[in-house]
Parts: C-alpha cells; structure tokens; sequence
C-alpha cells in the first residue's frame, strides 16, 4: 500500500473547509484559512499545507482562539495600518488590511501593516507575494512560542521566527525568501517525529542541554537557531519589531498565554511594504534590470533562487491536478473531518 495519499486541488480546499467547520470556525475565518492552506499545499509546503488543520483545531480545542471575531481596522493618517485580530487567527486580519497597506504604500513610499491579537499558525511567504504581486517590494515577520534557545543558551527563550521578504520581477514569479529563523521549524521537527525520522546534528539541546538528533526530545528541550549567533540576533529582532514595537506579545508571553495547551502562539505580526517607484526616483526599469542582472549572475554559476523548488511544484501540481500528502496525515484529517 502506498505511504502517500494523492489529493485533488478542489479536495483541498473542501477538506480544509470541512474540519475548520467541524473545529468551530465561522465561514470568515474559514475561507481564510482554507484559502492559505491550498495555496501553499499546492506548492508543496508541507510543515505549513494541510498539516497545519491539526494546529487550527488544537487551538479552537483549547478555547482560546475566537472563530468567529471580525478584524477591527483603525483609521490613521500616518504609514501605519493598524488591525486587531481581536483573538482570531491573522488570516482574515491580514486579508481584509492588504488593500489599506497597498494604498498607504504607494502614497507613502514605505508603510507598515501592524496586525494585533492574533492566533499565528502559517507560512509568511503568501502574504508577501500578494505585495510583490501589487509591485511592491515586502518583508514580514512573527515571534511564535519560545522553543529555541539563543546562542550559548541552553533553554528556550526565542520563537522560531521566520522572516518572508518578496521582490517583484516584471513577466516572472517574484524573488522570495521565507524561512524560520530557527535551524528547523517547529513544523518541520513534528513531521520529522510523525515520521520517525532523526533530525540532522545542529538542531536542538535535549532537556539537559546536551545536543540531539531525536525530534521528541527536541521538542522537549530546546531548538537552536540557524547560523549560531547571526541567526539569534535576528530572531531578537524579529521578538522586538512584531513584539515590543508594535505593542504586542513576546514568544515567551505567548507561550504563558498557551498555558501547558498546544494552541498556536498568539501574538502580532509586522509587515514592511517598499514601492519601488518612489523609492527608485521613477527609474524602475533601469533598477529592475539592475537587479535581474544580479538574479543572473547567482543562476549562471548554478546557484537556484529560493523558492525556485516551490514555483516547480506548483506548475507541476497545477499541470496534473493533485497534490501527494502522507497518508498518517490523510488518517488524522479524515478523523477531524468526521
Ligand atoms: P525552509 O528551510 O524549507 O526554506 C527556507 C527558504 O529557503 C525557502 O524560501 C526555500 O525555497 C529556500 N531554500 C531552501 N533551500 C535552498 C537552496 N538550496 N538554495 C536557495 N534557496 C533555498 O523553510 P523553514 O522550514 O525554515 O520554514 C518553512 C515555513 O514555515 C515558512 O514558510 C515559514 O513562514 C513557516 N514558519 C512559520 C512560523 C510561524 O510562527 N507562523 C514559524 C516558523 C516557520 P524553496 O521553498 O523553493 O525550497
Ligand atoms: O513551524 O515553527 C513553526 C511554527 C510555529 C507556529 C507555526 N509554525
């Protein structure tokens, strides 16, 4: 019998409708979520495609997420869009703030969406390509739970992070980058776990501080972050500008607010939008080839571009009209789906 499970793209979407209703969600809220999840099980993501069900249903399981809540919009006159999910996931706060954010950047030059009180399960890069697709350049980011330890730390201080940046490129998919500041996601840990796989050295502390390759007692001990002390002092920053700076929880506050539950960290999330019009004193053409130039000289000598792996799986998802996921993942969504 075959490990993975073939899916249709309607079958997706449908599916995610079904167990989000069963979990609680309201249709807002789940058009939302159902949308992000096809668009990145289409691309193959699998630490942030369907998998990610189990998360929004363990978070409605542990009363704290509100499925049903509106987004609140406040009204300002400077650069900044301020949105309160007010409990509810981000997903619908972001969607219904983008046209906000896309206007005050092309009348700023630079604007910034500040979403607040939010539940936070997904993948950035979605919300960064819809910018890069309004021909703006973006870059957002998110604290999560404190599972990694900063550099030299032995215990988890910081969330996994991840930071998305996106850059339109004229008649192409877009240069976009989106990766967890800690040397594995979370997700990724937990897939590894399902599947009974060791993780890679540099990874995580066990609970004694010793390294590990197991992923249960990762997920016990601690993470670590990517690129040893480069990779900690970004993922502080990332805990400042969408934590501090924005008036919103730190990954060490979000998972007190868990309280021993596995509902997803809640907190905010910043999102940074560039228009290159302004910015390039109206000189886009001759920038953008500036920069295609740079794009060609890392693929000439055999480097890919991120995402390059992602556009290839959607093109060839779309061509054949199904994605494959595993079918332990097919088991439990069906049992949710029930
Ligand atoms: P990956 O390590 O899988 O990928 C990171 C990025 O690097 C991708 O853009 C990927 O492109 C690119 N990349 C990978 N290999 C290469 C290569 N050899 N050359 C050039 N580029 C490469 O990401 P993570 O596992 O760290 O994160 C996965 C997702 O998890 C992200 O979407 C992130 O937003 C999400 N996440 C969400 C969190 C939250 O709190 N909401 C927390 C942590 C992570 P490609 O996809 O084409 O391989
Ligand atoms: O994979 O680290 C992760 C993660 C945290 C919240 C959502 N995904």
């Amino acid at each position: 019998m075959s490990d993975t499970v073939k899916l249709t793209l309607d079958e997706i979407h449908g599916l995610s409708l079904t167990i989000l209703k069963n979990a609680g969600y309201g249709p807002d809220h789940c058009t939302a979520i159902a949308d992000l999840l096809t668009t990145c099980q289409i691309d193959d993501c699998q630490s942030h495609g369907l998998f990610r069900l189990l998360m929004c249903a363990e978070t409605m399981k542990a009363g704290k997420v509100d499925g049903h809540v509106a987004p609140v919009i406040t009204p300002s006159d400077n650069a900044i869009v301020r949105v309160d999910a007010r409990g509810g996931i981000s997903l619908l706060a972001f969607h219904e703030a983008l046209p906000h954010l896309i206007e005050k950047t092309r009348t700023h030059g630079i604007a910034a969406m500040a979403i607040n009180r939010c539940f936070h399960f997904s993948a950035l890069w979605p919300e960064v390509e819809q910018l890069s697709s309004a021909g703006l350049a973006a870059m957002a980011m998110v604290p999560s739970h404190s599972w990694v330890a900063p550099a030299g730390g032995t215990r988890g201080s910081l969330g996994t992070n991840p930071l998305a940046f996106s850059w339109p490129r004229q008649g192409q998919d877009p240069f976009t980058f989106d990766f967890a500041t800690s040397a594995f996601a979370r997700g990724e840990i937990e897939l590894y776990r399902r599947a009974g796989k060791p993780l890679p050295d540099g990874v995580a502390l066990d609970k004694k501080g010793n390294p590990t390759t197991d992923p249960h007692a990762a997920m016990e001990g601690a993470m670590l972050t990517f690129g040893g002390y480069k990779g900690s002092a970004l993922s502080i920053m990332i805990e400042l500008l969408a934590g501090p700076l924005i008036d919103d929880l730190t990954s060490l506050e979000s998972l007190a607010y868990a309280d021993g539950t596995s509902s997803a960290p809640y907190h905010g999330e910043i999102i940074l939008a560039f228009d290159p019009a302004q910015f390039s004193g109206g000189r886009v053409d001759e920038n953008d080839a500036r920069a295609e130039r740079l794009f060609a000289d890392i693929t000439g000598q055999g480097a890919r571009l991120p995402s390059q792996r992602r556009y290839a799986a959607r093109a060839r998802n779309k061509a054949r009209g199904y994605v494959e996921i595993s079918k332990s993942l097919h088991d439990d969504l069906l049992a949710l789906a029930r």
